[in-house]
């Protein structure tokens, strides 16, 4: 089944000439690898290729190379051209902000997404939930079109594998990811610098901050349940240097007991506009609880937007977490 959709996708790319990519707004590792390494890729085909984006690229991906070639949907829309619509680690077309709205001539949409609650938006559909990462499928696309890697593009496809992965420990991790990931390090880039670029780069104050923000952790149901609620007025600024709610996430998830936790955030720029992200050790299906109020993602891993007071927002979404308890 995915086999036959992988070869739609190939055909589709074939039958095109000029592609207008993008994928999910507060882009990540995994969009950003998979839309760059896909337009080299259309590149390498002799095609042409734009990048659009709703959101800016964050501080810590400022050392992908050709990130430059991200352009953003407020600034940079004008003229654009394209015969199709490639969507890469978006589970449906509001996942993409505004960008989708390009698209008013009806272009054919290809969507390339690893997410499970994925709701088919495209005319080629290649949904694969087995898949680590979109790049893990970008990196499959390559091989079945026969197309070679190289430095740029090995970088590209590894730092969305590694991030999307939790780099290599968590359940969406597969032998396939490690022969993928296996054969990207032979263009000999330095994984170790990668990890810190990303990770590893904080300043002191933002450090400071974060440990300030992990004083308000909370536990419910027995300990089964470990949650925060991040204010606006907490965060002086929008934009830090790490990605915050993937940071104090990883920190919860360390707590013993712990089958589900949450984040509860209250968005910049809109008012009563939470976002709340779930992650789960596997027994509960955390994306079946983002489906629920409209959200989505995976199994172990998901989120979404709902509008709402913060603790009124996080009251709903402990009592549906409390019913999944195992
Ligand atoms: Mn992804």
């Amino acid at each position: 089944m995915n086999r036959t959709n992988l070869k739609k996708v190939v055909a589709e790319i074939r039958k095109h000439k000029r592609f207008l990519i993008t994928a999910h707004t507060s882009p990540e590792g995994d969009a950003l690898g998979a839309e760059l390494a896909f337009l080299n890729l259309v590149k390498k085909l002799g095609k042409s290729g734009v990048i659009i984006n709703e959101d800016v690229v964050p501080k810590e991906y400022n050392f992908l190379p050709e990130k430059e070639n991200i352009g953003i949907y407020k600034q940079n829309i004008r003229g654009i051209e394209f015969d199709c619509m490639v969507i890469v680690d978006c589970s449906d077309l509001s996942r993409t902000g505004e960008v989708y709205k390009l698209n008013k001539w009806g272009r054919s949409v290809i969507n390339i997404d690893h997410h499970v609650s994925n709701d088919k938006f495209g005319n080629v559909n290649w949904v694969d939930p087995l898949a680590s990462s979109a790049s893990e499928m970008v990196f499959k696309l390559y091989k079945e079109m026969c197309v070679s890697f190289d430095k740029v593009s090995a970088l590209q496809l590894y730092v969305g594998i590694m991030t999307d992965t939790g780099s290599f420990r968590y359940t969406n991790t597969t032998s396939f990811t490690h022969k993928a990931a296996g054969e990207l390090m032979k263009f000999n880039f330095d994984v170790r610098l990668v990890y810190k670029m990303i990770y590893e780069s904080i300043p002191f104050h933002e450090l400071k901050l974060l440990s300030k923000i992990l004083l308000d952790i909370k536990r419910s149901m027995d300990d089964k349940v470990i949650w925060i609620e991040i204010p606006r007025h907490i965060l002086r600024h929008e934009r830090l240097s790490f990605d915050l709610s993937e940071q104090v996430l990883s920190f919860m998830r360390m707590a013993k007991d712990a089958q589900v936790v949450a984040l509860f955030k209250e968005n910049f720029g809109v008012k009563d506009e939470i976002r709340f992200n779930l992650r789960s050790h596997g027994v509960v299906d955390v994306n079946k609880i983002a489906q629920y109020f409209g959200g989505g993602g995976h199994k172990t891993a998901s989120g979404c937007t709902m509008c709402g007071k913060l603790s009124s927002v996080r009251k709903k979404v402990l009592a549906k977490i409390r019913e999944n308890l195992k």
